[in-house]
This record gives structure tokens, C-alpha cells and sequence, in this order.
């Protein structure tokens, strides 16, 4: 049930597996739809709506993460004795070398690119897909593969029974999808899906909502931004600076790191944590990991120059990835941040963007169709500018950034009234920026 991506790979998987299977789509034209016709001509297909006769039949259902388990047909089918999975639980199934799996409301794309990385510095063969893009069973593909690194939505914990993965996480906890779920009770449930039969839990110690429900006998590791217990992975401040330790001992300075912010010293923390309890050697993490200047448009380090930092963090879609970016960057620096910011807000709030401003800012520099609102939320505690454009606002940033200084563009709105996407406003940013500089 949904084509798009992960339908179409479970398409090719069930056909190279001589399983009989129906498509449904409520979509009248869903993304694949072209490519399952050329190359499963004879697989029926219903789209437009659910085929309710087809429910009815179905012994097993495979739900595409677009696709509410809430459903009613769909729990109506279930009720029936139809069961819902996913393709998650497909890969599970087939799967015979361990699997990380990554869950979080904010940083998965992060920890598991750069758990990627820190595999491959170690010579492992790794395959990594998941909600971050390549779907878990186009990896099953591939036949070399020492490890698999799996990016889950929650979407995708709902229809996973079986995963029992290697080592598995959830980073943090915070509202988000909440047009799919009733409560925060339902999305903390089916996150802590992720650790179910899992060998070893890496959780984060500063969130209770992803402490793992488990067994005491299950291996935990424990990550923090504050001091670390003995086994924890945790901070350490002192003269030298921030230390990454794992307990007392102290692995790496965060002076050596690319990856900008108190939040990436925290997800660097949960990535080693991962990467030591599926057993890769310390110092190819370490490595990888000073090399590694993040994914493009995620608090992306772009340049320095005269003791100023440019950050691109154009994924800062919503108020709660500024919000993050503002206060894990700020933590970090001598100086302060002056934002970039506005676009089109989507109606959203914009007032929890005061006070880490307040803290943190030195001054807002706004743009786009939304600018005025952000200007009402935050002008009482930090000087505002407005700006015609990106151009114009860089200009004005430069202008007013004094050395130790941040320049963070996260704009805590859509990019659709100036850019086609936020990739788009990011790399226009990152282009206008080394200009200026050069
Ligand atoms: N849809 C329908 N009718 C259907 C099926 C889908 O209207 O019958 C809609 C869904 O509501 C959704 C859209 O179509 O709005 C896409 O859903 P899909 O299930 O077809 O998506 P795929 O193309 O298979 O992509 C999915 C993930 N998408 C979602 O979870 C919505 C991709 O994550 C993921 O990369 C891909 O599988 C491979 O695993 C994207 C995402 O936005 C990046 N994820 C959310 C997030 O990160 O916040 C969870
Ligand atoms: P996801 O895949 O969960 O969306 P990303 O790694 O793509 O996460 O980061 C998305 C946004 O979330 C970034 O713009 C960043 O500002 C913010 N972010 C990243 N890591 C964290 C974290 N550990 N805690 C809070 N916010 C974070």
C-alpha cells in the first residue's frame, strides 16, 4: 500500500521473491507509478482510493510510511486478522549482518551519515538507506555488506516487529508529526519501537522519553552534554577547552571537530557510542570524525574569515531546528550569533525564538514574506534589520559580525516564497557567502 519510493522497492523485492502481491495507491498518479507499469506489467493495481475487496483478501499488508496504521479500512483489515508491516520488517526478515538503527526527532540524518563514515575509515563494507533516502531493501541488494546503518522514521517503527537490530538509538523526543499521532504518547511509543530485541541501547541521558523500555539485562550506554558517568559518553570542560569523553577518559577536543554546535558535540557522542558497541575501533571514529563537516544544509560549516564562522542551516525549516541551531551554536562561541532568518513561516510561532536570541544573538537580520512577524516576536530583546534579499542580507551581517562571531543562517521558515527548496536557499547562501569572503 503506497508506491513512491519504498513501494516500488518492495515491488522489485517481492517479485524477485515469486511472492504474489496487489499495489494500491490513493494517489491517481503516484510517484513510480510509470516504472511499475513498464516493469511489472502484470501486477494489479488500484490507485486513486483503497481497494477495500483487496484489504479484505490480503493476508499480509505492507504499508508504505506515507500510510496510517489509523487508517480505518486499513484497521478494520487488521482487526480481521490481515497483518500491517513494513518494509523495515521485510529487510528484517532477510537480514543476516548486524544493523545500527537511528531514530530521533532531530539528528538522525546526522548520526547515521556520520556513523557511515566512521565505518568505512574502519575498511567495514557499510550500506546506509532508511528514511534518510535509499530504501532499507534496495540494500539488500548489495552483497558485500559487513553492516547495515538504517535512518527509522516513526512512520516506519509502526509496521517494524522483528528488527532486534546490533545497537539501537533514539537521539531525542520532541513534538513533531502531530497531524499523525493523538499524543506524545503514541510518538514516544513508537519510537522506543526501535529497541525492541535490540543487543545493545544507546540512549540520551538528558531525555527521558528515550530511555529504553527494556529488560535491565540489556546492554545501555548512555550519552549527555554534561559530565559522563563512568560507562556514559559525556562532555568535559576545562582549560584545554570541551572534551569528548567516554567516561573519564578523554577521546577528542571538540576544537577538532568540523561539525559546528553544542547539539553536533551530542550527536557526535551518540555516533561513537553506537559505532563502540557494534565494535569499530575508536581511533577510525576519531578520524572520520574531525573530517566529517556535516550534511549539506544542517548547520553547515561554510567558511571563516577575520574570527567570524559562516553556518549554512538552511534545513532549519521550523521554529524548533532554529531554536536548536541558536542554542547548540551559541553554547560554543566567544562571541555571537547574528541570524538570518524569515521566509514563509506557515503560520507557526515564532516567539520561542526570544530568549535563546536574548541569550545568544547580536542581531536578527530578516527576509521574506513572513519577516515583519518574526520582527514583532523578537525586536523587544535584540536590534533587527531587514533585508530585500539573501544578498542583501549577508551584506548586512557582514557589517555587523565582530570576530568570534557566528553568522547562522536558519531561517525558521519555508524557503517556497524566494527559493524552489531549501537546498536551493542553501546553496545560494553558500555561493553568496564564499563571494563576499573571497
Ligand atoms: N501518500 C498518499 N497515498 C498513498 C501513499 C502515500 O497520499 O497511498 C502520501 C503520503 O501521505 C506522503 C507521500 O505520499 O505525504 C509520500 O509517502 P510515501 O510513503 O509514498 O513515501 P516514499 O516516497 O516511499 O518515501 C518514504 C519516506 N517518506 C515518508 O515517510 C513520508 C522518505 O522519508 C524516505 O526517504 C523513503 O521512504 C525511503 O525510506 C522522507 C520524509 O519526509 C525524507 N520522512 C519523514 C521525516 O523525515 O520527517 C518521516
Ligand atoms: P533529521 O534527519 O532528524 O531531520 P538532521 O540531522 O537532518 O535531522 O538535522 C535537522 C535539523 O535539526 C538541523 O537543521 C539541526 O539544526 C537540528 N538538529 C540536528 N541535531 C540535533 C540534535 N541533536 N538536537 C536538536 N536539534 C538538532
Amino acid at each position: 500500500m503506497g508506491l513512491g519510493k519504498t513501494g516500488l522497492s518492495c515491488v522489485r523485492y517481492l517479485a524477485e521473491k515469486q511472492r504474489s502481491f496487489k499495489v494500491m495507491d490513493t494517489r491517481e498518479n503516484p510517484p513510480g507509478i510509470d516504472e511499475l507499469r513498464a516493469s511489472f506489467p502484470d501486477i494489479p493495481v488500484h490507485l486513486g482510493g483503497l481497494n477495500v475487496d483487496w484489504l479484505q483478501e490480503a493476508d499480509e499488508l505492507i504499508l508504505s510510511p506515507g500510510i496510517a496504521l489509523a487508517t480505518p479500512e486499513i484497521a478494520k483489515a487488521v482487526n480481521n486478522g490481515a497483518e500491517a508491516i513494513g518494509d523495515i520488517e521485510l529487510f528484517c526478515r532477510d537480514v543476516d549482518k548486524p544493523v545500527v538503527a537511528i531514530t530521533g526527532s532531530n539528528g538522525k540524518s546526522t548520526v547515521t551519515t556520520l556513523l557511515g563514515e566512521m565505518a568505512k575509515e574502519a575498511g567495514l563494507n557499510v550500506a546506509v538507506g532508511g528514511n534518510i533516502g535509499t530504501p532499507a531493501l534496495e540494500l539488500l541488494e548489495r552483497t558485500d555488506v559487513d553492516l547495515y546503518i538504517l535512518e527509522l522514521s516513526s512512520f516506519q517503527l509502526e509496521t517494524t516487529h522483528t528488527l532486534r537490530a546490533a545497537a539501537a538509538t533514539v537521539l531525542n523526543v520532541s513534538p513533531d508529526h502531530m497531524d499523525r499521532y493523538d499524543s506524545m504518547m503514541d510518538y514516544h511509543k513508537a519510537k522506543q519501537r526501535i529497541y525492541r530485541g535490540c543487543k545493545h541501547a544507546v540512549y540520551n541521558k538528558q531525555d527521558a522519553l528515550t530511555v529504553p523500555l527494556l529488560p535491565e539485562a540489556t546492554a545501555a550506554t548512555a550519552f549527555t552534554s554534561g559530565k559522563p558517568d563512568l560507562h556514559d559518553y559525556g562532555l568535559i570542560e576545562d582549560d584545554e577547552g570541551t572534551w569528548l569523553c567516554k567516561g573519564v577518559e578523554r577521546l577528542s577536543n571538540t576544537a577538532a571537530m568540523k561539525l559546528p554546535g553544542r547539539h553536533n558535540q551530542v550527536n557526535a557522542l551518540a555516533a561513537l557510542a553506537l559505532g563502540d558497541s557494534v565494535g569499530i575501533p575508536m581511533v577510525s571514529m576519531l578520524d572520520a570524525l574531525s573530517r566529517f563537516t556535516g550534511l549539506s544544509h544542517r548547520c553547515q560549516w561554510v567558511a571563516e574569515k577575520d574570527g567570524v564562522v559562516w553556518i549554512n542551516d538552511s534545513k532549519a525549516t521550523n521554529v524548533g531546528a532554529s531554536v536548536a541551531a541558536i542554542e547548540g551554536l551559541g553554547e560554543t562561541l566567544t562571541g555571537k550569533i547574528v541570524l538570518i532568518a524569515g521566509g514563509d513561516g506557515k503560520g507557526a510561532d515564532f516567539n520561542q525564538l526570544k530568549q535563546p536570541l536574548q541569550k545568544y544573538g547580536r542581531e536578527v537580520v530578516l527576509m521574506g514574506r513572513d519577516a515583519a512577524d518574526i520582527e514583532i516576536a523578537v525586536s523587544e530583546v535584540i536590534p533587527v534589520q531587514f533585508a530585500e534579499d539573501l544578498a542583501a542580507a549577508i551584506a548586512r551581517a557582514y557589517e555587523v559580525s565582530e570576530s568570534g562571531d557566528a553568522v547562522l543562517l536558519a531561517p525558521a521558515c519555508a524557503s517556497f516564497d524566494m527559493f524552489n527548496s531549501f537546498e536551493q536557499r542553501g546553496d545560494v547562501y553558500t555561493a553568496l557567502v564564499r563571494e563576499r569572503l573571497a
